[in-house]
């Protein structure tokens, strides 16, 4: 590669090559501080495009979490305000309540969301908050070093469970995607994957989606995202990656859980 075209921007090809990929311009240009192999990255990326694509980035507010994903405001280009751990959808819903123009999401992991902040999640759902989640499901706390999640799998060894989460001692992994659809306020919710490229076409789809449905005022969208943590799992990048298809799509299935879309179209336009 010339130095050249090592300095030119991410989005404008060297002169006579031809471009068959974009990065959205909503991404800061800058290494991020997550580990090789890390789904973060990848999750981040779809916001953006989905941000973009919607033309909704100047009323865009992201309401940030605890955890690894806790620096998103460094990453991507829109206003940003830092809830603490678990809280994250009750700032969502006092942002958007003071502020129902703009386009809020929250950004949460299964510890923040799944743990400390189970009962904001519930209630916000079921409240039908114009909000939407993005729930980035790696079965550990991975910021702080690898305990073991709501969401960790029966057998996954982890620094509090070393032995491996026990169903009897520890209960069985929460799938959270499935207890949001069931609640009244919840619009849309479905749980996708980044580990192929028919996964992130479909989590691309998905998040658009859960996106399109606070743009036009239908209620709460939901979107979990099963992700690797390679270095707390003490996998490979690729390993990892692996372990996304053989031991977590088969206990958490990916798939829509709650699609009331058109159903609440007609009754909203049957009130106009
Ligand atoms: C009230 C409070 N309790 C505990 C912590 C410590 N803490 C920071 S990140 C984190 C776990 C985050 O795990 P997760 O939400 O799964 O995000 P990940 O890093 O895996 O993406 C914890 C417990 C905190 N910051 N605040
Ligand atoms: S510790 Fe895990 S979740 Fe955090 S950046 Fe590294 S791989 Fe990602
Ligand atoms: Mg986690």
């Amino acid at each position: 590669m010339s130095a050249k075209h090592a300095q030119a921007p991410w989005n404008s090809p060297a002169p006579g090559e031809k471009q068959v990929f974009s990065v959205p311009e909503l991404l800061v240009d800058r290494p991020t501080h997550y580990c090789p192999g890390c789904h973060h990255g990848t999750a981040h990326r779809l916001v953006a495009d989905c941000i973009e694509e919607l033309g909704l980035a100047e009323k865009t507010i992201c309401i940030g979490s605890i955890g690894c994903s806790v620096f998103i405001y460094n990453y991507l280009k829109v206003d940003a305000v830092e809830a603490p751990h678990g809280r994250a959808p009750a700032v969502a819903t006092g942002v958007k309540r003071a502020r129902p123009d703009a386009f809020v999401f929250t950004y949460q992991g299964d510890g923040d969301l799944a743990s400390i902040g189970m009962a904001e999640i519930i209630h916000a759902a079921n409240r039908g908050e114009r909000i939407s989640v993005v729930f980035v499901n790696n079965t550990v706390y991975g910021m702080t070093g690898g305990q073991m999640a709501p969401t960790t799998m029966i057998g996954q060894a982890t620094t509090t469970c070393p032995g491996g989460r026990c169903q009897d001692r520890e209960g069985s992994p929460i799938k959270m995607t499935e207890i949001i659809a069931g609640l009244g306020g919840t619009v849309f919710a479905a749980r996708v994957a980044v580990n192929n490229l028919k996964n992130i076409t479909k989590a691309r789809k998905a998040i658009k989606t859960a996106f399109e449905c606070q743009v036009k005022g239908l209620g709460f969208s939901f979107v979990e995202v099963l992700a690797t943590c390679p270095t707390n799992w003490k996998m490979t990048p690729v390993a990892a990656n692996d372990r996304i298809e053989a031991e977590m799509i088969p206990y958490f299935p990916l798939g829509v859980y709650q699609d009331i879309i058109a159903e609440r179209e007609a009754a909203c336009s049957t009130r106009m």
